[in-house]
């Protein structure tokens, strides 16, 4: 069995090389330094992260996995058969192959920022499902969503579990999940999974567990930046932030300067001082209302939410 996989590059290598090195030191120069989370998923990165999902204060994995198992038979009826499964941030896969018994697509289409994880996923899965077409493809879907045309445009199931929408401000989840919207006809939809708002008592443990491994998925993004950068930081100069803020809900991650301290790259220098921070993520958490009021905003007329009996977390399948 022979995968395919496609790298989309909207340009060519030193273009998006250049491109990267301005974007990059622009948001670390700024007065509030700030990295996208995009640079967490490196190999290393997205290891880590799959770490995270496992240890017992991040509930998110658990409560959705348990939403799926539950509900799968409903979400089959409400989806149906033979779709065109299209996986925004695949990772590992293992979310989508779970529901591949009761949703039974014809195509899956995993897309993930990580090029050579989400090959490596693919091509054990093709293994595993010779009856499903699959398709790996390698792009940033956050600025454009632009697929190749080896994608079946029947049925289109944009399939964007883990609440990794909470990464985007309101402006940006509405502007994505437009361009979804935009990428499928009617007979096409959206079933997504999405974080809650809740007590801070159980959203600061998830972002600061016990064991440390949201902080070495944290620091680690500093690794990635020097490979991609060529800068020089210290990660053991760096501390793990994270704190919900209950009026934004949304959870901010930092890294906090331990001493003052300067980095360099390329000629070009950030000082900073002790107790100086780079923000590093936002985790934005929703209410079943609010989430729905961006799915109505972005063209899915029609949804159907599924939840735990703590309300911790929800399932949303949205059409036109
Ligand atoms: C992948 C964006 C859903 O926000 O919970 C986990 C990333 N950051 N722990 C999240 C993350 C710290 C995660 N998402």
């Amino acid at each position: 069995l022979q995968t395919r996989f496609i790298q989309l590059y909207r340009e060519d290598a030193d273009e998006l090389n250049t491109r990267l090195h301005i974007e990059l030191s622009n948001s670390l120069l700024s007065p509030q330094a700030s990295l996208s989370p995009k640079y967490f998923y490196d190999t290393l990165g997205s290891r880590l992260f799959q770490a995270i999902c496992a240890l017992p204060e991040y509930y998110p994995t658990r409560t959705e996995a348990a939403i799926f198992t539950q509900y799968r038979q409903q979400m089959a009826e409400s989806i149906g058969t033979g779709s065109t499964m299209i996986d925004l941030g695949a990772g590992d896969c293992a979310k989508a192959a779970s529901l591949f018994g009761a949703l039974r697509p014809e195509q899956y289409v995993p897309v993930d920022i990580s090029v050579d994880f989400v090959r490596g996923a693919v091509e054990s899965l093709q293994h595993t499902y010779p009856q499903i077409d699959m398709l790996g493809v390698g792009m940033d879907f956050s600025a454009r969503l632009d697929l190749p045309d080896e994608v079946r445009r029947e049925k289109r199931l944009f399939f964007y579990p883990g609440s990794s929408i909470g990464n985007f401000t309101l402006r940006e989840a509405i502007a994505l999940l437009r361009r979804m919207r935009l990428s499928c006809d009617d007979d096409g939809g959206l079933l997504i999974g999405v974080d809650l708002v809740k007590d801070k008592n159980i959203l600061e443990p998830a972002y600061d567990d016990a064991l440390g491994l949201t902080a070495a998925f944290n620091l680690n993004i500093l690794n990635n930046i020097n490979r991609l950068l060529g800068s020089d930081f210290e990660l053991k100069d760096w501390q793990h932030k994270a704190f919900y803020h209950p009026d934004k809900q949304r959870i901010e991650m930092y890294l906090e300067a331990r001493r003052d301290l300067a980095v360099r790259w390329q000629g070009k220098q950030r000082d900073f001082v002790r107790g100086e921070r780079i923000h590093t993520e936002n985790s934005y958490k929703y209410t079943p209302e609010s989430f729905i009021g961006a799915l109505n905003e972005a063209g899915f007329a029609r949804t159907r939410m599924w939840t735990d009996e703590q309300g911790w977390f929800a399932v949303f399948h949205a059409t036109p």
